[in-house]
């Protein structure tokens, strides 16, 4: 799965809970939940490039602790204590930062975050160009009426605008020598 961690509020749920999940090929299934994070120490400098799920598109290097000793419960509620460095905890770092209406882009110069910001936008359009060409190319997508429906139960399917059809060896003929097909005259 994409991602390596996610805050609640990431997801419209406006707790102090976050999960991290670093496992990789030789340390399988390290999911940490942490509910109320309290980091009690911190030092050392660490630079990581950081991406954030809720900012696709976007990433830059972000300056953290580079050990951290934090504090929270566990999903039984229980009361722990962890040490991490790297990765893990510029991840805690991360997600608790989230808890607080924070985002890594918040750490960067304006400079930067004006670029960051930059791919992110681009990688929206993106994303809705892609959506867009999906939607279309549904089979029955250019069949849809193209107008709201105007009664009040539900609208019509009547076509509106032309259908695409197949050309037609006699059409194709005339075509380029000043011969334009009429569209067919609809009654209004
Ligand atoms: O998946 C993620 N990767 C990541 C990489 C470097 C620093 C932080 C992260 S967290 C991010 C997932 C996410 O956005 N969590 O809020
Ligand atoms: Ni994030």
């Amino acid at each position: 799965a994409p991602g390596i961690g996610l805050a609640a509020p990431q997801i419209g749920i406006l707790q102090r809970l976050t999960v991290i999940d670093i496992s990789s090929e030789e340390n399988p299934d390290k999911l940490h939940t942490f509910i109320n994070p309290q980091i009690v120490h911190a030092e050392g400098r660490i630079v990581w490039e950081e991406g954030c799920l809720s900012i696709p598109g976007a990433y830059e290097k972000v300056e953290r602790s580079n050990k951290i000793v934090v504090q929270a419960l566990d999903r039984d509620g229980e009361e722990f204590e962890l040490e991490a460095d790297g990765l893990l905890a510029v991840a805690i770092q991360h997600e608790i930062d989230h808890l607080d209406g924070v985002v890594f882009l918040d750490h960067l110069s304006s400079l930067k975050r004006r670029m960051a910001l930059k791919k992110y936008k681009k990688h929206l359009e993106a994303m809705e160009k892609e959506r867009l060409e999906k939607q279309n190319s549904r089979p029955w997508s250019q069949f849809e009426p193209a107008s709201k429906p105007t009664h009040r139960l539900h609208g019509d399917a009547r076509f509106r605008r032309p259908i695409p059809r197949r050309p037609d060896p006699e059409q194709a003929r005339c075509r380029g020598r000043g011969h334009q097909p009429r569209p067919p005259q609809r009654s209004r």
